[in-house]
């Protein structure tokens, strides 16, 4: 009897948590679904630092800006008095929201609270915010908001909940240079942080989004506090950097593009637009409007979001050079929207030319690397039923077959519509039949494995968020694949566990099999972050990968190569 009880017991349980399951991933999959389609994001650091715009004392401060009272080590009754000169007088929240709308910005994100504490909102927990402690006097989000929800832009509150610089207790990466700031780190949460999280989440009606940051020192224990209040707001999309375990909604990898996507998982890249997030007078190491539309691009073919960001000055001011970039992006995209709102990532895991995106049974080819003789290879066995420009949609473009690979090849006007990228709209028939990467059937063989969880079978399975690491005290590794024939390579992709600002590094040296003696194809050494190297077609049966890391044991998430189309 009491094994019968357990059966039932179990047979309901299970049935139960199945449905929550589905009910679960239904409701996420709902939430997110303006999210994935918006792809393109501004993101806004504005505040206290933005005052001190990179200088302290007459002195340049390296590194990024809003870092500035922790990086020259400001102590807080130093750094306090420049809430003065934080009075973002020529503040136009109207005309901020318009020109992210003409840029094809779909959500905006700005720090309601960034590591230095300063609240850009009235909050009735601390003075250390724009009404009490800056002549402006006056709340900056509300506007915002305001605006946003006239013009059809989602709104997302960022809020550094660990570290804070300035009331005490709030931790600091580096640790504390003040006394001042010594104290509880629970009491910091409980009278600062919780509270604060519950005003920007419930004074300015419903917010998009949460962005956490930096989780140092966040257990599970103190992660779980702000929880209540999230339980409040089902829709709320929250990122992964709350700390303490929880994943949130979204992947943040800051400052690079993943070489290859998360499985499973929303994402987003977070970027600026020059060197720095918060604003720094001179800063002028610009990126060009072409990488910015083509990462936005490629990102949006690997299924992320761009989100890009602008620093505005203490007066209220967004820099030109931001602006002229924005409006370029916006221009390339009034011609070539269909192609990145709504879109899914490309079924293709590499394009020689560029990127591509899509929506069912329509694929848009973005041509970065026009060909010299105009034809596109598209490497997938459907028919095309047409083909054509974004840029002219009228004329149809003539699509033959190559003989030698049965691949369709599309017939691009000489001359080239547009050098940053082309985007080329193509209709097939049938269900997608891809032609395979010769990774996806073969498994690598590494010289060592750190353990079972970390083994080879990380490599070449697509998913970054696995890895292979080499065993512990080793510093050189290699790993070989044999591809059992004969098979073309142009193309290492690799991808790495680090971020940006870790400073890691790994030589990396791409090698075939000639006879009995191993080649060098590439070598590169690498930023913690993986690269890719593209190069002439090598046709080989077996390639290997030397690793050197010269601090800890050689690691990767990824290796992919792929051939020409
Ligand atoms: O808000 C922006 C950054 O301020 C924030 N995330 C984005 C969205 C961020 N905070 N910390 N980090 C990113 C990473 C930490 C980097 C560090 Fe450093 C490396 C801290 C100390 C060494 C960079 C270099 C900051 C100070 C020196």
């Amino acid at each position: 009897m009491k094994k019968i009880i357990g059966y039932i017991f179990l047979f309901v349980f299970a049935n139960s948590s199945i449905h929550a399951q589905l009910n679960d991933s239904t409701a996420e999959a709902k939430k997110m679904q303006w999210w994935k389609d918006a792809k393109f994001g501004m993101f806004i650091h504005w505040g206290v630092y933005s005052a001190l715009a990179g200088t302290y004392e007459g002195k340049k401060i390296p590194g990024i800006g809003e870092w500035i009272m922790n990086t020259a080590k400001i102590p807080i009754d130093k750094y306090k008095p420049y809430a003065k000169l934080f009075n973002p007088v020529k503040y136009n929240p109207e005309a901020w929201v318009k020109m992210a709308r003409n840029a094809g910005v779909k959500y905006i994100v700005i720090t309601s609270k960034h590591h230095d504490g300063f609240a850009l909102f009235d909050s009735k927990v601390t003075d250390w915010d724009i009404v009490d402690a800056s002549p402006y006097g006056k709340d900056l989000l509300k506007p915002l908001v305001a605006a946003c929800r006239k013009e059809g832009i989602r709104i997302g509150f960022y809020y550094s909940q660990a570290q804070d610089w300035n009331h005490p207790g709030g931790a600091a990466i580096n640790g504390h240079w003040d006394k001042a700031q010594d104290g509880d780190m629970d009491a910091y949460l409980d009278n600062i942080a919780v509270p604060q999280v519950r005003e920007i989440l419930s004074n300015y009606g419903n917010i998009d989004i949460l962005w956490w940051d930096t989780p140092k020192d966040m257990t599970k224990e103190r992660a779980e506090k702000f929880m209540p209040i999230l339980k409040q707001h089902p829709n709320l999309i929250t990122n992964n950097r709350l700390g303490g375990g929880f994943q949130g909604d979204t992947e943040t990898p800051e400052q690079f593009v993943p070489s290859t996507g998360f499985p499973g998982r929303n994402w987003e890249t977070c970027m600026t637009m020059n060197d720095t997030w918060g604003y720094k007078s001179y800063d002028s190491n610009w990126k060009s409007s072409k990488t910015l539309i083509r990462n936005l691009t490629e990102i949006v073919s690997k299924g992320g979001n761009f989100l890009l960001n602008v620093g505005p000055t203490a007066e209220g001011e967004i820099p030109k050079a931001s602006i002229t970039r924005l409006a370029a992006m916006g221009k390339w995209l009034n011609v070539n929207k269909e192609a990145i709102y709504g879109t899914t990532a490309s079924p293709f895991p590499y394009l020689s030319y560029g990127r591509c995106t899509r929506k069912g049974r329509k694929l848009y080819l973005h041509v970065f690397d026009y060909p010299a003789n105009g034809l596109l290879g598209v490497p997938m066995a459907n028919k095309i039923r047409e083909a054509y420009l974004l840029a002219d949609p009228t004329k149809r473009l003539l699509v033959t077959i190559n003989k030698a690979n049965q691949h369709s090849v599309i017939h691009l006007p000489k001359k080239i519509p547009d050098t940053i990228n082309t985007v080329v709209a193509v209709e097939f028939e049938g269900d997608l039949k891809i032609i395979p990467s010769p990774m996806e059937s073969v498994e690598a063989v590494v010289s060592s494995e750190n353990d079972a969880s970390e083994g080879a079978k990380n490599l070449t399975d697509g998913n970054r968020l696995t890895r292979w690491t080499a065993a512990k005290t080793d510093r050189n590794a290699s790993a070989t694949v044999d591809f059992k024939k004969q098979v073309a390579i142009s193309s290492l992709i690799v991808d790495e566990p680090w971020n940006p600002w870790e400073n890691k590094r790994q030589k990396i040296t791409l090698q075939y099999k000639s006879g009995e003696t191993w080649k060098t194809i590439t070598t590169t050494t690498t930023k913690g972050i993986g690269d890719q190297k593209n190069f002439k077609p090598v046709t080989a049966e077996f390639f290997r990968l030397l690793i050197e890391n010269k601090e800890e044991a050689p690691s990767l998430l990824e290796w992919q190569m792929y051939g020409p189309e």
